[in-house]
């Protein structure tokens, strides 16, 4: 046993090389996938360069945010490697999964003052972020409307649980916004998460002109049925420091949480997170447990972020499809 603070042993191997052998550094290029569509990507170089880069394979594994290495060569260039991810943000039905981005900082929650507060999927996207271990602000947007002070008292329930709401409109007070979220962007990969048409688009043209995204009124897009962003895409943001990027992500109008547990359900719901250990039964599940807290304490949660909980809970425990 060595004495703490004594001299290091002198090792009798040599040390690894950083890089498994075979692979030529000088042959590799940095990059971050700012756009995925399909099997097409686009990678921005470390000096800012745009370039298109197809998967090496057959699998398209990499998504928006994620960073490669980019094999030399002429353009499309192959992702010959994807390094490690921080984390990746997704949602998972009972049929298949989608990934929004990878190597995200904060998730900007976007809500609307028109058509209305989704509480559902709210719920679940903070379960989502909370599980991929990303913190997230909350944004209600269109408060230029006459439905503000309506849906402001529906967000105090999410204040009242400890997050960050931020009022927006970002068609009548630009430059608040802008200075609003400011902070928040500096040197920072944010995502932008919502439903569709709550602005999410509009929000990324301002703070990122040169992204040109598409944006529509909601009641086209409602009556065509789908959705105007349709890829998750991530642009710089002039003005701020370097390292500041948004990603506009497409709206979403289901949030299934499959590939969640049952104890990052509940660590994603803060006030279940904060009575953890309180009800009778040390593995309570709070359903219908005699002695649970969540049904003898009115003020622990509120009934229907309770009827989410049991809703996702069952969605998750439920055997998978034959
Ligand atoms: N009244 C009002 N309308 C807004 C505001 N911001 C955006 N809108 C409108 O809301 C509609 C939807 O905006 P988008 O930016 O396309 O919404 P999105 O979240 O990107 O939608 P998806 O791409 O479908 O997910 C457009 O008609 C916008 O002009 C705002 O601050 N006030
Ligand atoms: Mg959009
Ligand atoms: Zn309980």
């Amino acid at each position: 046993m060595g004495v703490p603070g004594s001299p290091a042993k002198p090792r009798s191997q040599p040390l690894r090389p950083a890089r498994p052998q075979g692979k030529d550094p000088a042959a590799t290029l940095g990059a971050r996938i700012v756009a995925a569509y399909g099997r097409q990507y686009l990678a921005q170089l470390d000096d800012g360069t745009v370039l298109p880069c197809l998967p090496r394979g057959k699998r398209a594994e990499a998504v928006c945010g994620d960073r490669v290495l980019l094999a030399a060569g002429t353009p499309p260039l192959a992702i010959a490697d994807l390094l490690p991810r921080r984390n990746v943000l997704w949602r998972q039905d009972q049929w298949r999964s989608k990934v929004f981005a990878a190597n995200i900082d904060r998730v900007l929650l976007v809500t609307a003052t028109y058509p209305g507060i989704q509480h559902g999927l709210i719920g679940r996207a903070l379960v989502a972020a909370d599980a991929a271990d990303i913190p997230v602000t909350l944004l209600l947007n269109k408060c230029d409307l006459p439905q503000a002070d309506a849906a402001r008292a529906d967000m105090a329930l999410y204040r009242d649980l400890g997050y960050d709401v931020i009022e927006l409109s970002v068609h009548t007070a630009p430059q608040a916004a802008r200075q609003a979220l400011t902070p928040l962007l500096s040197g920072q990969t944010c995502l932008l998460l919502g439903a569709s048409g709550v602005g999410k688009s509009s929000l990324t043209n301002l703070l990122a002109p040169q992204a040109q995204a598409a944006t529509r009124e909601l009641s086209t897009a409602l009556s065509a049925g789908k959705h105007t962003t349709t890829a998750t895409r991530l642009y710089d943001l002039p003005g701020l420091p370097p390292g500041s990027a948004l990603m506009d992500s497409p709206g979403f109008q289901t949030f299934g949480l499959h590939h969640l547990t049952v104890s990052q359900l509940q660590h994603g719901f803060v006030e279940i997170r904060a009575r953890n250990g309180q009800c009778r039964f040390q593995n309570c599940t709070h359903r219908n447990e005699p002695g649970c807290v969540f049904t003898t304490d009115p003020h622990a949660i509120t009934p229907a972020r309770l009827a989410l909980y049991r809703q996702i809970y069952a969605e998750i425990t439920s055997p998978p499809p034959r």
